[in-house]
């Protein structure tokens, strides 16, 4: 009975759906419920730049092979021959099967190609700038985060308006939305970037972490925990700078579901923040929201699935980044170097 009412009959459009469901459960959930035209434009438009993302992420890519392929994947999307093999896991099966994802993207409507390529093609252009060049300054991690993540903001908000249910918004409040998850999942990451095989990946800006440590990698030794949360908090503060804009962005919204599509990632992000600050774990192993907790043999909710059931109006997020911003105020200490301006 799922399957007959959740999985399209043609193949291509099966094999985009379950694969989005696949690479990220919660996108798959908001997207799933966002208006029919629209949500078929926005499944291929994550397809298309996680899968971009599956060849920035692979470090075991040569340089002189991965920087041509960034720079032309927007036009390789037209192109229902064309697969590059990358990644692990589901993703490789997403990049091995790629031709399923062009198959569906050139049934799309003009407009919906026109800014899902224009994009891509940008993203794959500052994706590639960054291959050869270092997040050094604070400037430099928001034009890298502006290229994966503000971008997104951008073209999402060209194919609302181009779907007729939202007015257009201004390009910063769109980047902002982008940031804002952005540099949550820079700072959840850092474990699993550093210890990236064969290479290492680092986001976090020497203009902050150079504060704390000669090289960023020392964060994770347990010697340094106490400089390593201090570096952790100044991340954290440098991310919440984003949410009044996103606070902004969200209020303008009119419709529904388009609101909870933009709503739900944003509370999460806060979520996972105040989860963060001043949390040694960040060095240890994954920090996440969880969908589900099982104690005492019973099943509770986790915050995942809370914020997920709960988010939906302006009222709710309002009231979520309020519950989020207090656990995240208990946890500032008076000692903290940044404490005036995190509060
Ligand atoms: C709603 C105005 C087309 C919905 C949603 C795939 C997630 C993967 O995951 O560290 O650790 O491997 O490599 C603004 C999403 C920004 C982007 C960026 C919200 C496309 C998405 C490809 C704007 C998402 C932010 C790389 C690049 O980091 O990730 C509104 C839709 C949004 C994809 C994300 C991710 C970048 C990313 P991971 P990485
Ligand atoms: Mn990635
Ligand atoms: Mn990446
Ligand atoms: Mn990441
Ligand atoms: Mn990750
Ligand atoms: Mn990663």
């Amino acid at each position: 009975r799922y399957a007959e009412k959740q999985i399209p009959s043609q193949p291509h459009w099966a094999f985009c759906y379950i694969m989005l469901h696949k690479v990220s459960r919660s996108f798959s959930l908001v997207i799933k419920q966002l208006p029919v035209e629209l949500r078929d434009a926005i499944c291929i438009f994550y397809l298309v730049l996680r899968a971009l993302d599956t060849v920035e992420d692979d470090t075991s890519v040569a340089t002189e092979v991965k920087v041509p392929i960034l720079m032309s994947f927007h036009r390789h999307v037209y192109d229902r021959e064309w697969h590059f093999s990358c990644g692990t896991k589901d993703y490789k099966v997403l990049m091995d099967q790629f031709h399923h994802v062009s198959t569906a993207f050139l049934e799309l409507g003009k407009h919906y190609k026109e800014a899902i390529e224009d994009i891509t093609m940008r993203m794959g252009a500052g994706m590639a700038k960054f291959i050869y060049k270092e997040v050094e300054t604070i400037d430099d991690y928001d034009e890298y985060c502006h290229h994966v993540a503000g971008l997104v903001g951008l073209g999402l908000s060209k194919l609302f308006h181009a779907s007729g249910k939202e007015d257009v918004a201004s390009d910063s409040l769109c980047n902002s939305m982008g940031l804002f998850l952005q540099k949550t999942n820079i700072i959840r990451d850092y474990l699993e970037d550093i210890n990236e095989v064969p290479k290492c990946r680092m986001f976090w800006p020497r203009q902050i972490w150079s504060k704390y440590v000669d090289k960023l990698e020392d964060l994770k030794y347990e010697r340094n925990s106490v400089k390593a949360v201090q570096c952790l908090n100044e991340m954290v503060t440098n991310a919440l700078s984003h949410a009044e804009d996103c606070l902004t962005f969200l209020s303008t919204l009119r419709d529904p579901a388009i609101f909870r599509f933009c709503a739900i990632p944003q509370v999460m992000a806060i979520g996972t923040l105040a989860k963060c600050y001043n949390n040694i774990e960040v060095f240890r192993g994954v920090v996440k929201m969880r969908r589900v907790i099982k104690m005492l043999g019973f099943f509770f909710l986790g915050l995942t699935a809370q914020v997920i059931d709960r988010t939906r109006n302006m009222a709710d997020v309002y009231g979520a980044f309020f519950d989020f911003s207090c656990i995240l105020k208990s946890k500032v200490e008076y000692k903290d170097l940044h404490v005036a301006k995190t509060l």
